[in-house]
């Protein structure tokens, strides 16, 4: 019998020779990626990369939980396929979410829409653009007890993305319940309730910060204390991603985030084991597989840190749990079918990473809200995960891999090292007050912009691989016109049909419990809604104490043409700006503007960073002008164009408002260009409507901006 054969073992010396033969150059160096975080991700891992590491050998369900909040993990529960859904009325969203679960959905989470995030009821005349389009509209219990109607709140948990119109929202799904026979204690679900971060990227905030961190002491305060099942906040990152921040910073941010909130909830004299293991996080999980799964078992690491800090002492107020959703700004409008492999890979990640509860984004998600065919497609990504794969079979796979393990710490080390920073500042209320993090996201999106836009960075079938010709996809449309009329309706039964004094003092009640800095802003307005007081009236009632909050508008300038690796182009094109600049005897001068509610942002600010590093002279309008605002503003400051930056769907009606708007005040010498989420089929209707550009997702700036030179010279003949 012969024995089994030795093998010669090599030293990391003979591998670095043996790569040296294939690396370009002969320089190993060279197959290092340097992530967009700093992280140096090198071609090969070893035992040595162990070394040091202090993190290796720890259990899940144990502290500090890298390894997950469970010890079992998905071995005995999968995580929770929990797909975001929401449009036009209650009756037809409730439909979408029954049939959902019926097909394997595990759990609810609900879109609103614009105008109901920004506390504005649907007859609101600053909303007619938004009401039941990039969600549902709800403007009172009435509304939310439809939207629920047939699912069972005792059993089913339900997730409320809801920032800014938190406690009439988070009220009207106490009392729905209450009104199905659900006690708040039997309520499971969780309330995004993430202020901080609407200053920084999502924009959908209504009173200014101070008031606004009060209001969420005042929900945890009441959550801890009535509805001990249910999740008080979803801490969220996701946002910041979209955004453009790196995965440091997102989780760096996100964290440092959590520590304000749970400051905020001690200072109104909660111990901090009475309501941490109720605080959640939300992450999203892009292209950047390895990492993801480094950023997920970090962030549990470095929270276990941050709560040991805050002296908790349960299991659960030391473990992160946490939603994802793979990343909607990974996902291209070009040949979209390939969203449904950018999408399994992310959920892959998310799932190695051991997340709670996923949404897997539909394969048109870039372009429209989702159809019954793409739902389905995205849910069975994560049914076929669970239930064909046995990737649920193993708790924390990744663990003991020298990469994982080393990228694990890595990725701590450097957001740790950006809570510090953050710390210095006096916390994230401070960071966020003084814009400084908002510029920080700013800045890494236009770098990430840029480093598409020359190339550098792939993305197939956009700026590689091209398609000659694209097939357009079947879309959802949203009739907000008919929306719009079938919620006035219900408001307007509601106000005739309620014991209207009633109301009025359960509204001044909260009016003084918000000036006196008394009571409990939540058992209040739980109080209001249960009356039918709606939602805008709750919202209004804490304006007139609270006031509504204006954001100042500061803009980046230098990274987009720093990052941009492709000077040929770019100095031509600066080039015949300076010449038009010469001739024309000003600069070309271009304001970007965002319409309706709508406050994704980042898109116009880097179009904006972009467009002012290539020579024009750029105005930023402030988020959430009427048509007849922006085009005053732009009359007034004599612009050549104006781009509308649109990405809740609300084009076809806010953008023939403005080019109507700029007639009627005499500019109709001023065009008007859109960029943004915009379907194919639309294109037709904005040209018609006047419109001299459209520019869709993954349009690079330079040829845009070279675009909108050539219409600022046609209207202005020269
Ligand atoms: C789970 N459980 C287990 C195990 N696994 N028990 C024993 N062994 C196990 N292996 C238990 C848990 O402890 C828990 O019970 C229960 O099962 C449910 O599990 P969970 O992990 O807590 O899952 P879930 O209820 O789904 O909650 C997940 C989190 C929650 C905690 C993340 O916050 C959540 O659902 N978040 C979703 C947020 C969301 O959907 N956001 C949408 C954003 P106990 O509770 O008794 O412990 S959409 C935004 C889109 C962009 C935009 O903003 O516009």
């Amino acid at each position: 019998m012969s024995s089994a054969p030795e093998f010669n073992s090599a030293s990391l010396q003979q591998w670095a020779q043996a790569a040296a033969k294939s690396a370009p150059g002969g320089d190993v160096s060279s197959l290092t990626w340097n992530t967009p975080d700093g992280i140096a991700v090198k071609p090969l891992y070893t035992s040595a990369d162990l070394e040091g590491l202090k993190f290796t050998d720890t259990l899940p369900g144990f502290e500090p939980f890298i390894r997950g909040p469970q010890a079992t993990m998905y071995a005995v529960r999968p995580w929770t396929i929990r797909q975001y859904a929401g449009f036009s009325t209650a009756e037809e969203s409730n439909a979408f979410y029954r049939k959902a679960l019926a097909a394997g959905g595990q759990g609810v989470s609900v879109a609103f829409d614009l105008a109901t995030h920004r506390g504005y009821d649907s007859d609101h005349p600053r909303v007619t653009g938004d009401v039941g389009k990039a969600g549902v509209a709800i403007d009172s219990v009435e509304d939310m007890k439809i939207l629920f109607d047939g699912i069972p709140l005792d059993k089913v948990s339900v997730s409320m993305t809801m920032n800014g119109a938190v406690l009439p929202v988070l009220a009207g799904y106490v009392v729905a319940a209450e009104e199905q026979g659900v006690p708040q204690d039997k309520l499971s679900g969780t309330i995004q309730n993430d202020i901080l971060k609407e200053f920084m990227v999502r924009n959908t905030y209504i009173y200014p910060p101070e008031p606004s961190m009060r209001i969420i002491g005042d929900i945890i305060e009441y959550t801890a204390k009535n509805m001990p099942k249910f999740n008080s906040i979803s801490i969220s990152g996701y946002h910041m991603q979209e955004a453009g921040a790196n995965q440091a910073l997102e989780l760096a941010f996100t964290l440092a985030d959590g520590k304000e909130y749970v400051k905020t909830a001690m200072a109104k004299g909660l111990d901090v084991d009475e309501f941490a293991g109720r605080l959640s996080f939300f992450w999203a999980i892009g292209m950047n597989f390895y990492l993801e799964i480094a950023k997920m078992r970090a962030a549990r690491l470095l929270w276990c840190r941050i709560m040991k800090g805050f002296n908790a002492k349960k299991p659960k107020s030391l473990m992160l749990r946490t939603h994802c959703q793979t990343s909607g700004w990974s996902l291209t409008e070009q040949d979209p079918y390939n969203n449904v492999v950018r999408t399994t890979i992310e959920a892959m990640a998310a799932v190695f990473g051991g997340t709670q509860s996923l949404h897997t984004n539909s394969l048109d998600e870039a372009i429209a809200l989702p159809t019954e065919f793409s739902s389905r497609i995205a849910r069975n990504t994560q049914l076929i995960i669970q239930e064909e794969t046995h990737i649920t079979s193993v708790v924390d796979p990744w663990a003991g891999s020298y990469m994982m393990e080393k990228l694990t710490q890595e990725m701590a080390d450097k957001a740790w090292a950006i809570i510090e920073e953050v710390e210095a500042m006096g916390g994230m209320t401070k960071a966020v007050d003084s814009g400084w993090a908002k510029l920080k996201i700013e800045a890494s999106a236009a770098e990430k912009q840029a480093r598409i836009d020359s190339g550098r960075d792939v993305i197939v079938g956009v700026n590689k691989y091209k398609l000659a010709k694209e097939d357009p996809v079947e879309i959802l449309e949203v009739d907000n016109v008919k929306v719009r009329e079938a919620q006035i309706a219900r408001l307007q039964s509601i106000k005739a049909t309620r014991e209207g004094q009633k109301v009025q003092a359960a509204l001044d009640a909260l009016t003084e419990a918000a000036r006196n800095n008394s009571g409990n802003l939540l058992g209040l307005a739980i109080e209001a809604i249960r009356l039918r007081a709606t939602v805008g009236e709750v919202s209004d009632a804490l304006e007139v104490v609270f006031g509504r909050h204006r954001a100042d508008i500061q803009k980046v300038t230098g990274v987009y043409a720093a990052a941009y690796d492709s000077a040929e182009g770019w100095d031509k094109l600066r080039g015949e700006i300076d010449a038009f600049a010469q001739e024309a005897g000003r600069r070309p001068r271009v304001m970007i503007a965002k319409l309706g509610q709508d406050g994704h942002d980042r898109g116009a600010k880097v179009v904006a960073t972009a467009f002012a590093d290539l020579g024009f002279d750029v105005d930023m309008g402030p988020l959430f002008q009427t048509p007849e605002e922006c085009a005053r503003q732009a009359i007034e400051n004599d612009v050549h164009a104006v781009g509308i930056s649109t990405l809740a769907a609300g084009h076809k009606t806010l953008v023939p408002a403005i080019i109507a708007e700029l007639r009627k005040q005499g500019a109709d010498d001023i065009i008007v260009f859109v960029g943004g989420v915009i379907p194919q089929q639309d294109y037709g209707f904005l040209f018609d409507a006047g419109v001299k550009g459209v520019y869709g997702p993954g349009t690079p700036i330079p040829a845009s901006a070279k675009d909108v030179l050539e219409q600022i010279r046609a209207a202005t003949g020269l």
